[in-house]
């Protein structure tokens, strides 16, 4: 197998503000989400480590941005903390230190010759925000997001031209509301929906004041739709993957690119009884901005098939009622993380796109690989050896441009992470990074084996 990698296709690298800087330089009232659980319950975090210290990228960013240049990567991703961006979020009054910062990052990278992208919210909703008005449940949330959404672009939409919304959107509040399995375990259905539909209507505000502000550049939306694959040909299986892909897919994908929920998602809201509260102007303002591209992050495929059992009416809705998750038989795996390895997936999203959103302009914002114990595959030199990794991204890229030749507008790739970084309880149990920290009080950086193999397909642009 050898591939060209066309010249402007984008091989880069993402990561995000909460999962690097730490808490240097944080005050006590810019906690986001994500800090506050850690407070409230650190023991779930593994070996209870956190947001805390992170990567320290807050004053470590130089360093990491010397060894993303020494490979090459065209583009970098991470997010602005929206908890952090403020001093007052009512007020709108930025917090300077924080702000400069930023520009100081974006500055490192457009002199090391690589392109930022930036995302306004990655799960840093403001604790301030969530105890005053619930979070996104809240239309008030919303209206502060766009005005947030304005001064980043006001502050750096002069050198930052590829902006998103969200990461994940559907994330916290599937597991926090719908799942109710992390901090504070609240279970309620409906303001899950409540929370999809509030950011669903931001992204679109936030793209009208984009395009009304003619600020130069390109916003959209980073999504985890799932490809769903039913386990047979039985209308049953068939039925169960749909419904998934409604709930967890369509939720956004519809109204974001298409202008509108799918009329099938809508009366299974009203029939379970947890439709979100909305008007017909908020319908009308996510018809007329649906976003420039997507970001779209994918890691492993959803088998579903029809569910065995009756559902059990005394629990509260939850869309599995329609569906069960399915394990094929003799699937390969990434054993630390649980999650099935079928690149075929980024081929089959790639294809979904083309024909079922209009080819909208997209890139892979995330893949990647989180595997325990890396420090098994070091050698003598201290490097990580990681051919693992090195073949998952190989075997997903080889499918990307495959649907690159087959006509789809995917337009890159940026590997999650790049540098080993924490993610949300597994904290830095499964390293992801083409640099791997050391949890020493340095946090020490290293380039592992990956890294110099990216580093070589980006200068030769040839997939081997
Ligand atoms: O760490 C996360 C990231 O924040 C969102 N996407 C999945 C990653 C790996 O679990």
């Amino acid at each position: 197998m050898v591939q060209n990698i066309p010249k402007d296709f984008i091989l880069g690298a993402a990561s995000s503000a909460w999962q690097t800087e730490g808490w240097v330089g944080k005050k006590e009232t810019q906690d986001s989400f994500l800090d506050s659980w850690f407070k409230n319950e650190s023991f779930v975090w593994h070996e209870g480590r956190g947001p805390d210290v992170a990567t320290n990228f807050y004053e470590k960013y130089p360093e990491d941005i010397a060894h993303m240049k020494e490979i090459g990567l065209t583009h970098y991703r991470t997010s602005i903390n929206w908890s952090r961006f403020f001093i007052d979020y009512e007020k709108g009054i930025v917090d300077e230190e924080y702000a400069d910062h930023i520009d100081r990052v974006i500055d490192e990278l457009f002199n090391a010759g690589i392109e930022p992208m930036l995302c306004l919210e990655h799960y840093e909703v403001p604790t301030y925000l969530m105890d005053k008005y619930g979070g996104w449940a809240s239309k008030k949330v919303v209206e502060l997001f766009v005005d947030y959404a304005q001064i980043a672009f006001d502050r750096y939409g002069d050198r930052v031209k590829q902006w998103f919304t969200f990461n994940e959107p559907i994330v916290i509040q599937t597991r926090v509301y719908l799942d109710a399995i992390r901090w504070p375990h609240e279970q309620n259905t409906k303001k899950w929906m409540q929370w999809n539909h509030h950011k669903v209507l931001a992204t679109a505000k936030v793209v009208q004041v984009f395009h009304e502000g003619g600020y130069e550049g390109r916003i959209g939306v980073v999504l985890n739709p799932e490809v769903t694959y039913p386990r047979s040909s039985s209308p049953a299986d068939k039925k169960a993957a749909e419904i998934y892909d409604l709930f967890f897919n369509r939720v956004y994908l519809d109204p974001l690119v298409k202008g509108s929920y799918p009329s099938e998602l809508v009366q299974l809201l009203e029939h379970h009884q947890i439709m979100f509260d909305h008007t017909e102007e908020e319908l009308e303002i996510i018809r007329q901005n649906p976003v420039d591209f997507l970001g779209i992050n994918l890691y492993f495929p959803k088998r579903l098939k029809a569910p065995r059992y009756e559902w059990n009416k005394d629990t509260p809705f939850h869309p599995e009622m329609y569906y069960e998750n399915f394990e094929l038989p003799g699937r390969r795996m990434n054993k630390s993380r649980g999650w099935e390895i079928y690149p075929e997936l980024m081929f089959d999203m790639a294809m979904r796109i083309k024909d079922e959103y209009h080819n909208i302009p997209w890139l892979i914002t995330e893949n990647g690989m989180g595997i325990e114990g890396e420090e098994r595959f070091q050698d003598d030199n201290g490097q990580v050896q990681d051919d693992y990794r090195i073949d998952f991204i190989r075997m997903h890229l080889n499918q990307l441009l495959k649907a690159v030749e087959a006509g789809s507008s995917c337009e890159g790739y940026m590997l999650w992470a790049f540098t080993d970084c924490v993610s949300p309880m597994n904290a830095f149990k499964n390293r992801y990074g083409l640099v791997r920290i050391e949890l020493d009080d340095e946090r020490t950086r290293s380039l592992k084996k990956s890294g110099e193999w990216y580093k070589q397909i980006i200068q030769e642009r040839i997939l081997k």
